[in-house]
């Protein structure tokens, strides 16, 4: 973790630094990409890429200095660990810079050097002076960028079922509910660091078990009837957990790719837990499954061009997959080209798909309270975009704050606006509140009709629940702690009057210096709870705090050794049905 740990004093650094290289680089030209802050860089360089342990071919390019196999192999590493999160896998830039050879090689090592060692204007943080990489690890890197990047290997049909594990056959598995716990209100609870889920009794709020699934375990989902739950890690593995069991555990895995962050199972009548999909970062391609083996059926690369300027691009990564409610269709986000695409999985021989553009960089996003029309945030374009997807069309592009980051985003009635949804911002203090009816407030549909004040940037989940009066905003990438560690509370009636902070990290109780990051707010079945990741570092103890939303009072603290870095939690109904 200590890239995390020393992130805070890499952010002051920075604050410097920038003046120092800017005047020593005043002639140079400024970087095609807008600036970055601390919050995103640690964001998108949160974990380190599984790809860093893949063995990848070196293509000796004369022009650029020499490097023996050993020094490459050391570089590919470092780079997957630490860089590729921002520079993308092939270096053709996403978040940072382009780091091609076309780019990299008139600059010349000593030029990259001192950008690697110290850090740049635009949000490149400063390896060399915050101690991450020694001055020879410097070198390396720079030599290493100036070098053809390496690919890594595609993952197909041969490599998928390789990996593939049917561990309880359909036959042998429960026909009907084995255990006695209320499977509607249990909370899949992403343990990042160590590679698990704790199933969490929501009712008794007991752990129920601790499964282990992929590396850097990242989101679940639950399939339309909410008997299986699926996991997916970064390294692509997907568990599907069988609820029915006695005591829930994989029944199937498989791995469908070489780096992953989404999962969705069929939720459309008639189709309800027969396909489940994955969308991979690499390869750049999606998967449908079976949905009760995990068996891959069919796989759709999305390389192609960009929405904009239409130029190929040779890894627009799968980020948030969703399901529809209206048509047996999947609406997959392609990140790096601006497009969704509305895959019709009736015929998965005939497998027919609507490409809809919005805007670059689509992530994450969440259904209106209808659940007819999706809202995906374009993060870098500043922007998000609506599609409906009873019609199969855009719907509306809404320009909003600064890097805005909703998770699945918060649907409530505003007193003057109708139904909106709101987004909190990664980049700045905004919320922004979307009109979504353009039934009946047809003049506020998807515009920015409102905005409200956070506690500050590096927001990342907002969270709200029908049966709620309250609209909570986490900051856990803000680098006060005082803000990071605590969570601010609206009053859905009376907005105006701004919001209450409350101590999270300090309701946890926990006594050593560990980081406290609070993140991710999220219902209970009832709506009438609300429970918090108070988030820190592996070797640290992390908890799960439980508010009573109504009277904004701690109502539990969960703690176990077993509860590793928590940070994502999945309540089984309010997944299952899109509530939020
Ligand atoms: Fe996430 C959702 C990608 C870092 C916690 N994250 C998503 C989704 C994507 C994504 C594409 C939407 C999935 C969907 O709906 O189908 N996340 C990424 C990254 O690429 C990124 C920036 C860097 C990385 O290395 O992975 C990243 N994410 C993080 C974290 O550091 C977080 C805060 C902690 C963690 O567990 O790793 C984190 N991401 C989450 C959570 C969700 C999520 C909790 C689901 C929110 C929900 O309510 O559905």
């Amino acid at each position: 973790m200590k890239g995390r740990n020393t992130w805070i004093a890499r952010s002051a650094a920075l604050a410097v630094l920038p003046l120092a290289i800017g005047m020593a680089y005043a002639d140079e030209p400024q970087p095609e990409h807008k600036d970055v802050s601390p919050a995103e860089i640690r964001y998108q360089g949160s974990a380190s890429s599984p790809l860093a342990d893949v063995e990848m071919y070196q293509d000796v390019n004369p022009k650029a200095p020499a490097m023996s196999k050993t020094e490459f192999d050391k570089a590919r590493q470092i780079y997957f660990q630490r860089c590729a999160g921002c520079h993308g896998v092939l270096r053709k830039g996403a978040t940072g810079k382009a780091l091609t050879p076309d780019k990299t090689l008139p600059k010349g090592s000593e030029y990259l050097k001192v950008f690697i060692k110290y850090g740049s204007a635009a949000g490149m943080p400063n390896w060399g002076t915050s101690g991450e990489l020694t001055d020879d690890e410097v070198d390396l890197m720079a030599r290493y960028i100036q070098q053809t990047p390496p690919q890594p290997p595609e993952f197909g049909l041969k490599e998928m079922k390789e990996t593939w594990k049917v561990v309880v056959p359909v036959a042998q598995r429960p026909t009907r509910k084995m255990n006695n716990y209320n499977i509607s209100n249990i909370f899949s609870t992403t343990l990042r660091d160590s590679g698990e889920v704790a199933v969490i009794d929501g009712d008794t709020k007991k752990i129920i078990n601790i499964v282990k699934t992929g590396y850097a375990v990242h989101i679940s989902r639950l399939s339309a009837s909410g008997r299986y739950l699926f996991v997916i890690g970064r390294d692509a593995k997907v568990n599907m957990i069988d609820l029915w069991m006695e005591k829930p555990d994989t029944v199937a895995e498989i791995r469908t790719g070489l780096e992953a962050r989404s999962v969705e199972t069929s939720k459309y009548k008639g189709y309800e837990d027969k396909y489940a999909i994955a969308g991979s970062y690499w390869p750049p391609q999606y998967v449908i499954m079976k949905g009760d083996t995990l068996e891959p059926l069919k796989i759709v690369s999305t390389r192609g061009v960009t929405v904009d300027t239409q130029d190929y691009h040779p890894e627009p990564r799968v980020a948030s997959i969703v399901a529809s409610h209206f048509k047996p269709e999947f609406l997959v986000n392609v990140k790096e080209t601006g497009k969704t695409l509305l895959v019709n999985y009736s015929d998965i021989n005939a497998l027919a798909s609507t490409e809809i553009g919005s805007a670059r960089f689509l992530h994450d996003g969440g259904f209106d309270s209808t659940l007819r029309y999706f809202l995906v945030a374009a993060n870098q374009s500043n922007k998000i975009a609506v599609i409906d997807t009873k019609e199969g069309k855009l719907a509306g592009l809404v320009e909003v704050g600064k890097i805005p980051h909703p998770g699945r985003g918060a649907n409530f009635m505003h007193p003057k606006y109708g139904p909106v949804w709101a987004t909190g911002d990664l980049g700045d203090e905004q919320i922004a509140l979307i009109g979504t009816d353009p039934a009946k407030h047809k003049q506020y549909a998807w515009k920015m009709v409102d905005t409200l004040k956070s506690q500050g940037g590096g927001s990342l989940f907002i969270k709200t629940h029908p049966k709620s009066r309250h609209l909570y905003v986490d900051n856990p990438l803000n680098p006060d702690p005082k803000i990071n560690q605590t969570v601010a509370v609206y009053e859905l009636g009376n907005l105006a009057a701004g919001y209450k902070v409350l101590p999270i990290g300090e309701w946890a109780g926990i006594s050593d210096d560990g980081a406290k990051r609070v993140v991710q707010p999220e219902y209970n079945k009832a709506g009438d709870e609300v429970w918090f990741s108070v988030w820190s570092a592996k070797n640290k103890e992390s908890a799960v705090v439980v508010v009573d939303d109504k009277s904004l009072k701690l109502k539990a603290v969960i703690k176990d050794p077993r509860l590793i870095t928590p940070t994502g939690k999945f309540n089984v109904t309010n997944t299952q049905h899109d509530i939020y």
